[in-house]
Formats: C-alpha cells, sequence, structure tokens
C-alpha cells in the first residue's frame, strides 16, 4: 500500500530537495531512512521511481522543528541521500539547501511573518551552528519571485541573505583542524579547511589540471578521480572526521587563479560528482583560506581591499559571492563574520507518495 507524507519540493540555491516538519516524519531512525529514500526513488541511478533529480545536488532533504533554543526559531537538519545506495548522511550540512529553510519554516506557520522582512535564525543541527537569513515577506507572506540573481540558476528570485555564526570548525574542531595552513598528502600540498564545510584545496598545476575543465571532463577521469579518494580518505582522519570513505565530506576542491576577476577558480569534487557550482559553505571555507598567507591558492588570489571583503569564489557556472569581515589580528585568520547571497524557490507544496519497505 502506498502511504503519503506532508512533504515541500522546493530549491535552495543551487540544490533541490525535499522539505519536512519533524513532526511529519517517522520517529523511528530506520523508518524514517527508509522514508527518505523511498520518496527520492533512491537506490537507483536515475531515481525513476522518486522525485530526485539523480545527483547529489538534487536529492537533498531538509527536516526542520521549531527550536527550543534560546534565540532560535527553528533546527534544521541536512540529510544527503545517496543516489544510488541505499542510504543517506547526515555527516554534511548544506548551505544550498539551507536557503530554503527560513521560507518553508514561514509557510508551514512554524515562525511568524512580519509585514516587509522576517528574520529567521536557524540552528543547524548538522554542525551545532547558527545561520541568520532575512526573507522578503510583504504583507505576511513568503515572497518567492524578485530580481536578484545567483550563478547557476536561471532567471532571478528575491534575495535571501544569509549571515552564518560560529561555523569555523563546526565539523573538524578548527578553522584549520591540523594546525598548519598547508600539509602534503601522497607529496601534495593541501590546506584542510573548515568555515562551516570541511574542504581540502589542491592547486590545479599539482594534479596536472589547468583548473579550467569542463566537468565532464573530470568526471570522465578516472585516474585523477581515485588519486583524489586516496588524498580524501587521509586527509578525513587529518581533518578528525575519520574513515570518510562512507562520508561526502570533506569535499576536495581544486584552485587555480581566478579567470572572471573573483577570487579564486574552483572546481569541486562533491567528494564524487564535480559540482555545478560549488556550495555555499564550501566556498566560504574556500575563500577564508585563499585570503589566509601561505595556504593553497593564497599565491594566485586576487584579494580585495578592506577589511569587509566581497570575495567571488568562481565555479563552472559563474561565481559564488561570499561577504567575509576579517579578524584583526593577523595571527588568527577566523573570520568575524561570513554571509552570502542566495534565492529558493516553492516548486511544489503537497504530500509525497512512497511504497514503505516491508
Ligand atoms: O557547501 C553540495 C550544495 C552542496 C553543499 C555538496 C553546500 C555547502 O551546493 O554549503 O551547499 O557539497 O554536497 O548544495
Amino acid at each position: 500500500m502506498q502511504k503519503a507524507v506532508p512533504c515541500m519540493l522546493m530549491r535552495g540555491g543551487t540544490s533541490k530537495g525535499t522539505y519536512y516538519l519533524d513532526s511529519d516524519l517517522p520517529a523511528d531512525a530506520s523508518e524514517r531512512e527508509a522514508l527518505l529514500l523511498a520518496v527520492m526513488g533512491s537506490p537507483d541511478p536515475r531515481q525513476i521511481d522518486g522525485v530526485g533529480g539523480a545527483h547529489p545536488l538534487t536529492s537533498k532533504v531538509a527536516i526542520v522543528k521549531k527550536s527550543e533554543r534560546e534565540g532560535v526559531d527553528v533546527d534544521y537538519l541536512f540529510v544527503q541521500v545517496v543516489v544510488d545506495e541505499a542510504r543517506t548522511t547526515t555527516a554534511q550540512n548544506c548551505g544550498n539547501i539551507l536557503a530554503g529553510v527560513g521560507p518553508f519554516a514561514i509557510d508551514k506557520g512554524l515562525v511568524p511573518a512580519e509585514d516587509g522582512e522576517t528574520v529567521v535564525t536557524v540552528f543547524m543541527e548538522n554542525t551545532d551552528s547558527i545561520a541568520r537569513q532575512r526573507i522578503l515577506t510583504p504583507g505576511g507572506k513568503v515572497q518567492y519571485e524578485g530580481d536578484a540573481a545567483i550563478d547557476g540558476v536561471p532567471g532571478t528570485h528575491a534575495p535571501i541573505m544569509i549571515e552564518f555564526v560560529g561555523v569555523a570548525g563546526s565539523s573538524c574542531g578548527a578553522l584549520f583542524p591540523t594546525g598548519n595552513v598547508v600539509d602534503e598528502i601522497e607529496g601534495i600540498p593541501v590546506t584542510l579547511v573548515d568555515n562551516g564545510m570541511p574542504v581540502v584545496m589542491i592547486a590545479a598545476d599539482a594534479v596536472g589540471l589547468d583548473g579550467n575543465e569542463a566537468i565532464e571532463e573530470l568526471e570522465a577521469n578516472q585516474q585523477l578521480k581515485d588519486k583524489i579518494e586516496v588524498i580524501r580518505l587521509q586527509a578525513g582522519q587529518l581533518m578528525n572526521l575519520g574513515d570518510v570513505s562512507d562520508k561526502t565530506v570533506p569535499k576536495m576542491t581544486i584552485v587555480s587563479r581566478a579567470t572572471k576577476g573573483g577570487l579564486l577558480n574552483t572546481r569541486s569534487f562533491i567528494p564524487h560528482r564535480v559540482h555545478e557550482a560549488v556550495g555555499v559553505l564550501a566556498a566560504a571555507s574556500v575563500a577564508v583560506a585563499a585570503v589566509t598567507k601561505g595556504a593553497v591558492g593564497n599565491d594566485v588570489a586576487v584579494i580585495p581591499e578592506g577589511e569587509r571583503k566581497l570575495c567571488y569564489v568562481e565555479h563552472p557556472t559563474g561565481a559564488l559571492a561570499v561577504e567575509m569581515e576579517l579578524n584583526d589580528d593577523p595571527d588568527d585568520p577566523e573570520p568575524k563574520s561570513t554571509a552570502i547571497m542566495r534565492t529558493a524557490r516553492l516548486l511544489m507544496s503537497g504530500m509525497a507518495f512512497y511504497i514503505p519497505s516491508e
């Protein structure tokens, strides 16, 4: 017998996923996982029997509930549904899916909307850190349409400004978890950084690339992918993430000189497919490393002047702007603040149907 669960399908930034109220999902962890997999259509490379888009970027889930934490509106748990395996993971956060959390929370009545703009404070359960979102709510309703464009998404939509608090070291314990700005793995210099997302930065020329390769070309390069995976498994241990063979972190980011006037150019393995753009928090991690003396990529980074820097992290479909306010203490690279702009859109709202596993 098919079952049904209340669900919204939303685009959050350059990703897409199913959004649920925590109270609408089964309390039992394995029943909950089975439901998330079944709605998405996993495991299946085409996710043909579900709503997933057959790519990690379109196989994502947000689970949201009213928060009991002081000064916080909602708690958000991000779940990555693996496309071709019967497996989900909460070992990473997602700043793109986050963009839809505020609008979802307002639409579901978890947060009362102001007339004009509503600030939603979100506790991100995956990384024990906070994001503050400013959502346009004229007449007390979420406005999805507007003039803001983000690279990787056609058209324009209402801007959602997101400020991150306490994200540095939120997965790995420190911004630079090994205490070094550069380490060496398999003879290749790497920067291991966590400003909200564990990222391994590798210079393109260190792995025989120029950094502008097309996504398909990188995904077809098995030798490169094998080498990157060997580095990733060792980096996971060094970054306090343990055995990452089944995890989607750290993200493996190839960096090179910017070509469109930005800070740095990137190609990101997330970690096995190549990102169409770059993750939000991954870009925040890349940006802070790129402005840190001696880090991989710092030698070719074009760093904007001033304490408050708007850093364009370039990617295959454009650039993602990260606004960072640097620390006054030159020996402490942790930024005072990190902020970005995203858009999101409600695509469908109703019941998702699934066949429960036996
Ligand atoms: O880094 C994809 C995405 C992400 C992550 C991934 C993200 C972030 O773009 O904050 O948003 O790296 O798996 O959705």
